[in-house]
């Protein structure tokens, strides 16, 4: 038997580690962030399950994880991931989707932005240099899976001095670019 599984949306092991991040932790994403509750603020956002048989660095070893996005709006602003580049930018990494809808977000380090439609099945590739984040659309939760390098590394620090040049808002009931 394999030491992890991987069933459905649940990744299940001995070596699985979970992590959570509430809405207080992301509140600088939203343009509405600053009018978050205290009482929101420890709402859970998503948490992300991985398995990382490598230490964080080792060049060429890979990552798997799956994240759960609770569904929700902060304002006009669909729930949404923090985001990240990678810190070591030539690192791609593949998106997919297991449930729910959302969308990848995805920018080059010009700002250039697109979005590009998840839901069950859809398989997303991350090319190094851009940076990615995910949106929950649908009023269930999403989840997705996602593989990366070991020695991909996270750079959040760009996304939270520039930010994502669009915003995913719900324009008239649907989601939009903007
Ligand atoms: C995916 C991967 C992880 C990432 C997680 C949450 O599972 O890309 O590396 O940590 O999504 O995204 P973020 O780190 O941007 O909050
Ligand atoms: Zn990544």
């Amino acid at each position: 038997m394999p030491e992890n599984l991987f069933i459905g949306k649940s990744l299940i092991g001995k070596k699985i580690e979970q992590s959570t991040r509430t809405l207080g932790d992301i509140r600088f994403i939203f343009e509405k962030g600053d009018q978050i509750t205290l009482q929101q603020a420890s709402r859970i956002a998503y948490n992300v399950s991985s398995y990382l048989p490598e230490k964080e660095g080792t060049p060429g070893g890979l990552y798997f994880g799956i994240t759960n996005l609770y569904p929700g709006l902060v304002g006009d602003e669909y729930f949404m991931t923090k985001g990240h580049f990678h810190a070591n930018r030539d690192t791609a990494e593949f998106y997919w989707g297991i449930e729910g809808e959302g969308v990848v977000i995805l920018m080059d380090e010009q700002g250039n932005i697109k979005g590009e439609k998840m839901f069950p099945g859809s398989l997303h590739y991350i090319p190094g240099r851009m940076a990615h984040r995910v949106a929950n659309v649908s009023d269930v939760s999403l989840s997705f899976g996602a593989c990366w390098y070991s020695n991909a590394g996270h750079d959040y620090k760009t996304i939270e001095q520039k930010g994502f040049t669009a915003r995913l808002k719900k324009v008239n009931g649907a989601p939009q670019l903007v």
